[in-house]
């Protein structure tokens, strides 16, 4: 029987949603509720949950307990849940949108939704570093740092810069790309490598992961710059159409429509070969980098 992609998102979409229940505060009429309150309303909330996908993709190359890898799944989405936060407030995107529902500083305000990320991110790092992630402490010290360096100033945050820079200049596609690697790729590398390390994989392994993050990571661009001009905000759940309105240098921008499709399968392709390394059980990061680049939102 094939692999049926959409499932198996679905399920573990779900194993997440119970673990992020679990680890997130519970907001029980503490002063501080609203805070707590406004961290569940945007991680909890409907996200395609990718980058969990990835990480539990990983683990299972390399035998690694559900528990282990549901907690640094969720650890990925809780950053990347602040980041969301962060990136739609009015000093930075400022959108009114995300997930299908109002953005957290529109549903709550914006001092909360900067509390908010900032929360998500510190207790992204308390998941990481607690033994219930990993008996070994030294895969847990891996795996905070890893993180680090992939949402810090040599990846997530540094490209949400280039970005802010690059508002109204003109970018050529090497630069582009590098943008995209910071700002998104290397959050994607993290959770292709988080399996890897949790299994203590041999290097070459890593490797192969890493290679495969990085062309699957700028299909998953490309891929969105195109549903940017072409999807409607109601199926993306976010405003279209606003790398235009912002002046953004794009990928469609820069090659065409025909193009960029072109591009993101050539890299979809790719990024399937480096996995070649691995049998059936890599099926799902296969599944996952097609998904990516055939995606409606
Ligand atoms: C504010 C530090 C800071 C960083 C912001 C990730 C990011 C950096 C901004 C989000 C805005 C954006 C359009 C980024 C491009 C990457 C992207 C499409 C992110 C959204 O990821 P999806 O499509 O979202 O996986 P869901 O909601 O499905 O989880």
């Amino acid at each position: 029987m094939s692999y049926d992609l959409l499932a198996e998102l679905g399920t573990a979409a779900a194993d997440l949603g119970e673990m992020l229940d679990k680890i997130l505060p519970r907001p029980d009429g503490q002063i501080e509720q609203r805070l707590f309150q406004a961290m569940r309303y945007s991680t909890l909330g409907d996200g395609k949950r990718l980058r969990p996908f990835l990480v539990l993709g990983s683990a299972g190359l390399f035998r690694v307990s559900r528990q282990s890898a549901l907690r640094v799944a969720a650890a990925v989405e809780m950053v990347h849940t602040y980041s969301l936060i962060h990136d739609d407030l009015p000093a930075m995107d400022d959108d009114d949108l995300r997930r299908g529902k109002p953005s957290c500083h529109k549903q709550f305000d914006e001092a909360t939704a900067i509390l908010a990320g900032d929360a998500l991110l510190t207790q992204a790092f308390e998941v990481l570093a607690d033994d219930d992630t990993h008996s070994d402490p030294r895969v847990c010290t891996q795996l905070v740092r890893a993180l680090a360096r992939a949402a810090g100033p040599y990846g997530m945050v540094g490209g949400q810069m280039f970005d802010l820079v690059g508002e109204g200049k003109t970018l050529d596609q090497t630069q582009v790309a590098h943008l995209h690697l910071l700002k998104t790729g290397r959050m994607f590398a993290f959770a292709c490598e988080a399996g890897a390390i949790l299994g203590k994989a041999p290097t070459s392994l890593r490797m192969a992961l890493r290679a495969y993050a990085h062309d699957m990571g700028l299909a998953f661009q490309i891929k969105d710059d195109l549903l940017d001009v072409e999807a409607s905000s109601a199926d993306l759940g976010k405003t279209a159409g606003k790398d235009i309105e912002q002046e953004k240098s794009t990928f469609v921008k820069l090659l065409g429509v025909d193009l960029a499709r072109k591009q993101a399968r050539m890299l979809c392709d790719q990024a399937i070969a480096h996995l070649d390394v691995f049998d059936d059980e890599a099926e799902p990061l296969r599944a996952v980098a097609r998904f990516v680049v055939e995606r409606g939102r």
